[in-house]
């Protein structure tokens, strides 16, 4: 069975109440677009009003702290998220990797501490510009994967794998379809390597600089099973533009 395109919009700092009309028009819209499986990651203070704004589509936290709860100014559990609405969250993005130091087995405590709470995880990994230009970004990532993709019983299930080149992000430029499709492909042998069976299952999403006029081309690319999208979220138009692309 193939699974759907999976597009996540990614809408990090950004975002009022008032951008709540977004999320209604693209719930709306999503009703006539089955063939994709579409999500939003809002700023926390917005998890709780998206979901009840929106009923199709899935609503998700950008990040959250790996303890169940305690004395951490300023963080919210994975339990809290889940309350506020939020049926999965983003873990390890690379903005979290530079701004907040987090490092692989930071991320992957994220990860799991998200999972006991019931929670689907969206790990991201990705090079930097100097690692690709050295040709170690297939050896980043996979250094990157096996430190921070949970452990435990089915884990596999819950965890979606987006990569995302840091230097393709917000800057509108994007590595190749053969370079996507290579990368792709290096990121399904480490899932296989580590879940078996149940790593050919896991959507590898591809992120950083994704629009509607590249979408149909980046999505085409080997092993890509959808999308994490950011800027080109903000908006209902552009990010049903993808969506389009996707379906
Ligand atoms: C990459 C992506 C969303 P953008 O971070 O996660 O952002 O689409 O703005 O490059």
């Amino acid at each position: 069975m193939t699974m759907r395109p999976y597009i996540v919009g990614n809408w990090k700092m950004h975002g009022t109440r008032a951008m709540l009309a977004e999320a209604r028009a693209i719930d709306r819209a999503a009703e006539r677009l089955l063939k994709v499986e579409v999500a939003i990651a809002p700023p926390f203070t917005l998890i709780h009003a998206t979901r009840k704004e929106a009923n199709l589509i899935g609503v998700g936290a950008q990040d959250v702290h790996a303890a169940d709860g305690g004395a951490h100014t300023g963080d919210i559990s994975a339990a809290m998220a889940k309350d506020a609405g939020a049926g999965f969250t983003i873990v390890g993005h690379s903005e979290r990797r530079a701004d907040h130091k987090e490092t692989n087995e930071l991320v992957k405590e994220k990860a799991e501490a998200a999972i006991a709470a019931g929670m689907n995880v969206i790990v991201c990994v990705g090079e930097t510009e100097e690692e690709r230009d050295s040709g170690k970004a297939e050896a980043v990532v996979a250094e990157q994967l096996s430190g921070s993709l949970p452990e435990g019983e089915n884990v596999a299930e819950k965890i979606t794998v987006a990569y995302e080149p840091v230097w393709a992000i917000g800057t509108g430029r994007t590595p190749t379809v053969d370079d996507i499709g290579a990368m792709h492909r290096h990121i399904r042998e480490k899932l296989v390597d580590t879940f078996g069976e149940d790593g050919a299952a896991i959507r590898i999403l591809y992120g950083g600089s994704v629009k509607p006029d590249n979408a149909a081309e980046l999505l085409a690319a080997d092993e890509v099973g959808g999308a994490l999208v950011g800027g080109a979220s903000l908006t209902a138009e552009s990010f049903l533009g993808i969506i389009i692309a996707a379906a």
